[in-house]
């Protein structure tokens, strides 16, 4: 039966190097058996630019998208906050479509709505006036018209920022606003939603003026990889085989 598969949040770099071996485990032997593979936001830790493709790491991230993408199972990517970034030149090296944020898509039947699920987070409204900001077109043609090295010099020290703002965030604050998902799902007719970001991976119900709706949250893939499948049956948790290395 054909199915799709869905992940988020990976935060890929040279320094998870468990994460980076979870992943391309399931590239390589779970992906394959799927008809599309969709990557909901926050693949890499960041994405600098385009122009830092040709990393060993990011080669080789590329290139297992882009195998597996010739052996059958289309590739779909959606920005995340962290690698917003992405841009033709990524899509191209990974053979995969970049997908808009939100983006409405029938699958199995089903009207379904993915989301990275960021824009949900509206009492976090730090992250939103900043968000506004790098999301703007000018703002990034800026950025990335800056030296390479310079633009991660400056998303190091962002990063920094981050991790010290969020110790003083609550975790409600950092969690999706009910009301905004509630008009999300309206403004779009009530579909399934699978969004991932917050990394509380759960199963919702919302039920809306007579409507049940479906919210999927993918984790992260800090301590294990974490997918769902979708196929004619609907959702449900992808049980991912990991493979033990033989003892040495
Ligand atoms: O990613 P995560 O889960 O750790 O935290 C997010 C929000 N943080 C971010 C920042 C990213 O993690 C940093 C990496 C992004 C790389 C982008 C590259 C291009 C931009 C480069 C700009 C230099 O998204 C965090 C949320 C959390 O999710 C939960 O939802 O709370 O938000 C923050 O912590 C943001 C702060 O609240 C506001 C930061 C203000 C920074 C002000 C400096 C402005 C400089 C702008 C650019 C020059
Ligand atoms: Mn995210």
């Amino acid at each position: 039966m054909p199915y799709s598969l869905f992940i988020s949040d990976l935060h890929l770099c040279e320094n998870r190097p468990d994460t980076t071996r979870l992943f391309h485990d399931f590239v390589q032997h779970s992906a394959p058996h799927a008809e599309a593979l969709y990557i909901l936001g926050d693949l890499f830790e960041y994405w600098a630019g385009d122009d830092d493709l040709n990393t060993a790491f990011h080669l080789e991230v590329t290139r297992a998208l882009k195998m597996l993408s010739q052996q059958g199972t289309h590739v779909y990517i959606m920005h995340g906050n962290r690698d917003f970034l992405m841009n033709a030149e990524l899509a191209k090296a990974c053979n995969a479509t970049l997908l808009a944020d939100p983006i409405m898509l029938d699958l199995y039947g089903t009207p379904t709505l993915l989301t990275h699920g960021d824009t949900l987070c509206t009492d976090d409204t730090d992250y939103q006036n900043f968000r506004r900001l790098v999301r703007d077109t000018t703002w990034q043609q800026q950025f990335l018209a800056l030296p390479l090295t310079q633009r991660k010099a400056e998303i190091e020290q962002l990063r920094e920022k981050s991790t010290q703002e969020k110790q003083q965030k609550s975790m409600s604050i950092m969690d999706v606003n009910l009301q905004a998902v509630h008009e999300l799902l309206q403004a779009h007719h009530y579909p399934k939603i699978i969004h991932g970001h917050t990394h509380r991976p759960a199963h919702h119900l919302h039920h809306i003026e007579g409507h049940t709706c479906d919210r999927w949250v993918l984790g992260d893939w800090d301590k294990c990889a974490n997918a769902l499948r979708y196929d004619t049956h609907g959702i449900a948790w992808e049980a991912i085989p990991v493979k033990i290395d033989p003892a040495p």
